[in-house]
């Protein structure tokens, strides 16, 4: 079973996106799932989804790469069981970190008899918002940036060029080998693309050994700031 995450800040476009793209891995012939994590007040992402004809879930009550990582494993484990879909999209919450939701998704290995793969881990910039989100919340941002593999530079039929460009420099800046793309949910810009590589590509498993690594690089920047 295949896990799609799509991560990016709060209000960066994510279940605009998520529906551009299910409905994409739909026409393909995919068998779909979504789990949408809700950590404010309750949502009707997961009910709207649903009356799409499509499974979804949603989980609230914490972050589901952390505070609630075993309910989320859970969910993953009786979605595999009854439904069997090939690919989950995964909404986390806008402050997820996409390394935490690759280990919490691994989890389920030990609920059910399951493999967990990774798609590309997929991250959005709102563009429009760029000044703000460096000045207001730079340290999660700039994760999410470092731990994906495909950013996308999102709602750029409203940002102005030199957002689109600040945007793009930030990305490149934050992490070097980033496949950075644009994407906008109003002209359907890059929606073909993370379908695509969706269905296709995958990520590395969430590895214990890199978590040093990991730890230490946040120690350097933070020393160094
Ligand atoms: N112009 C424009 N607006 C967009 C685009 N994508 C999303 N939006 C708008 O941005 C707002 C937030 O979009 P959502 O998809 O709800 O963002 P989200 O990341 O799921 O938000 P949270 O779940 O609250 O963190 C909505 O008003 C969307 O209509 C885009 O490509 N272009
Ligand atoms: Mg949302």
């Amino acid at each position: 079973m295949k896990i799609a995450q799509i991560a990016g800040f709060l209000g960066s476009g994510k279940t605009t996106a998520l529906m551009k793209i299910v409905d994409g891995l739909v026409k393909r012939g995919h068998k779909i799932a979504i789990v949408v994590n809700d950590v404010g007040d309750i949502s009707v992402d997961a009910r709207f989804i649903e009356a799409h004809g499509l499974k979804a879930k949603e989980i609230s009550g914490g972050c589901i790469c952390c505070q609630i990582a075993g309910s989320f494993a859970e969910t993953l484990a009786k979605l595999h069981d009854s439904f069997d879909p090939d690919i989950v999209i995964v909404e986390p919450s806008g402050v997820a970190i996409p390394w935490g939701l690759k280990r919490a998704a691994e989890y389920s290995e030990a609920k059910t008899v399951v493999h967990i793969e990774h798609a590309p881990v997929i991250t959005l910039v709102d563009a429009s918002r760029i000044d703000l989100l460096i000045r207001a919340v730079k340290r999660l941002v700039e994760t999410q940036i470092r731990e994906a593999d495909i950013c996308f530079v999102n709602k750029v039929d409203l940002a102005t060029p030199e957002q689109i460009k600040k945007t793009e420099d930030f990305i490149r800046e934050m992490n070097p080998t980033a496949d950075i793309q644009h994407m906008s949910a109003n002209t359907g810009e890059g929606v073909e693309y993370a379908v695509d590589k969706i269905e296709k590509e995958f990520s590395a498993r969430y590895d214990e050994s890199m978590e040093e690594f990991r730890l230490q690089q946040e120690y350097n920047k933070q020393a160094g700031e």
